[in-house]
């Protein structure tokens, strides 16, 4: 059994009431460990803690922040192998996915923002000819929360908590209650870097119980959050009248849209990763697939066929799909593949549970490839987040940039075309914070991250993080020449 305790002033310790949750592996659906189930009390501890700590921590020099950020890095990578098991476990992820994409990840998150503080730098403006000078400075906003979601646990955990740190705030953080355990293995990691005691505090417990506990801490000034749509907007909704700092990145029901001068196999390979990895549950999924006419009936069978070659099972072996997270949101995902064939959906694969002999009760779903004839229809707005993708035709650019641009969510967009002047076409009209042409998740974390419309508000990544984690504060000199 994996006992999950909360990181509070440098201490482990469970929740004050001394309630607990059950933690569940979703490749088996059993009980394999626990975690405290934390409300306002240990928040209110954690808060302590942390403000106590963010006198000293804001003024470590550069170099001194930095140094122990660096350390967390290695100590990341050097604890690769278990935390990676850790994470597939509790999760459901696919175990080489951990290894490759997510654990290295967090290390780089650390890496990348133990560098970037030693380049943030003030604004100075001289207002020539008036005998003044301004100088903004950026101060860290003091105590902030950090909530974060479980599709990627540790990799956005760390992208939240590392740019947080960072700036010099101290930090009271939160995992998704579905997945803690890796935040809990950092703790530790954290604790051997020599990060001073309450600097980062990580309390778990559900959404309602700890996470709104954080958000209604009226001294808590910022928040940033990775999670559900509709659970950002409950955020917005208690944080916003407190005029706090928001940073909410929402989900997506992203466009991948291919024309036929695209380069085909190039396309075929990465179109099969953006649909399905991570089991689908990637915010930047490409979710809605709309393909020139030309090429339609061809991609239709060839991805079709590969789709069906791919192997779901359990995530500790070679799959390509292990498990989805949860009891429920299988329901929920299955509930949207009935509703598609409802709608008038043609399922060209997949559309089941995969029931596996060893692991009857684990939680695995075929790739599921339905085609759709509008656009408009449920399963084509909504996000499923599961390994579902649509597929549909097109004629002309107009009417794809239309039907791309016809959801309610912006978070990303595929294109995959060879004509230059189309890319930047569609790079100026798709409603979305981030256009990929060409490629699919491939990140440069000095670019700003985040999405438009109902994928959120604000941008991570780079220095727009160091801003969020900031307060600019302009001061004036007025000088007899
Ligand atoms: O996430 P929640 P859920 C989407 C996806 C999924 C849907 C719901 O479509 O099916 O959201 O997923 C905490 N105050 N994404 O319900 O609830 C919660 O404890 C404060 C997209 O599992 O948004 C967890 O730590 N915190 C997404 C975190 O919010 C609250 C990734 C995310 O959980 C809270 C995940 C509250 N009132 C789901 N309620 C993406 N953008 O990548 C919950 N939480």
């Amino acid at each position: 059994m994996t006992r999950v305790l909360n990181y509070i002033n440098g201490q482990f310790q469970p929740a004050l009431s001394g309630a607990t949750i059950e933690n569940i592996d979703p490749a088996t659906g059993r009980v394999y460990g626990s975690l405290p189930q934390s409300n306002e009390r240990d928040i209110e501890q954690a808060y302590d803690a942390a403000i106590q700590a963010f006198g000293s921590w804001r003024e470590t020099t550069l170099e001194q922040r930095s140094a122990i950020l660096y350390r967390i890095a290695d100590l990341i990578e050097e604890n690769l192998e278990e935390l990676a098991q850790a994470e597939s476990r509790d999760s459901g992820k696919p175990l080489l996915l951990a290894k490759t994409v997510d654990i290295p990840r967090a290390s780089s998150n650390f890496r990348f923002f133990a560098h970037a503080l030693t380049q943030f730098s003030s604004e100075a403006h001289e207002s020539v000819g008036k005998n003044s000078i301004n100088f903004t400075l950026r101060h860290p906003i003091g105590v902030v929360g950090c909530i974060s979601p479980w599709n990627l646990p540790l990799y956005l955990f760390t992208w939240k908590i590392a740019p947080a740190l960072a700036a010099g705030n101290t930090v009271v953080a939160k995992p998704s209650e579905l997945t803690p355990v890796t935040a809990f293995l950092l703790a530790g990691l954290c604790q051997k870097a020599g990060l001073p005691a309450g600097v980062l505090n990580i309390v778990n417990g559900t959404g309602p119980s700890a996470g709104q506990a954080i958000v209604a801490h009226p001294k808590i000034k910022a928040i940033s959050f990775t999670g559900g749509t509709a659970t950002g907007a409950k955020i917005a909704g208690v944080a916003a009248p407190m005029f706090k700092k928001l940073s909410l990145e929402l989900g997506g029901k992203n466009p991948n849209i291919i024309f036929s001068d695209c380069d085909y196999d190039r396309m075929l390979e990465t179109t099969l990763k953006s649909s399905f990895a991570n089991q689908g549950q990637i915010c930047l999924c490409g979710s809605r697939i709309f393909v020139e006419r030309p090429i339609y009936e061809k991609f239709k069978i060839d991805f079709v066929r590969r789709v069906s070659e791919l192997r779901v099972g359990p995530p500790s072996e070679e799959v390509d799909l292990g498990a989805v997270i949860s009891k429920d949101h299988k329901q929920k995902i299955l509930g949207y593949i009935a509703l598609a064939q409802k709608e008038g959906g043609n399922i060209l694969t997949g559309g089941q549970e995969t029931k596996l002999e060893q692991h009857p009760e684990g939680y695995y779903l075929q790739p599921t490839v339905i085609e759709v004839k509008d656009h408009l229809c449920r399963v084509n707005q909504e996000e499923i987040f599961g390994p579902v993708v649509t597929l549909m035709p097109f004629d002309n650019e107009e009417e794809v940039i239309e039907m791309a641009n016809s959801v309610t969510y912006g978070l990303s967009a595929s294109l995959w075309t060879s004509n230059l002047d189309r890319s930047m076409r569609f790079g100026q009209r798709l409603e979305s914070g981030i256009v990929w042409v060409n490629t699919w998740l491939n990140r440069d974390l000095r670019t700003p991250f985040g999405g438009v419309k109902s994928s959120g508000v604000g941008r991570e990544g780079g220095f727009e993080a160091l801003r969020f984690f900031t307060e600019p504060k302009n001061i004036c000199i007025s000088y007899t020449p």
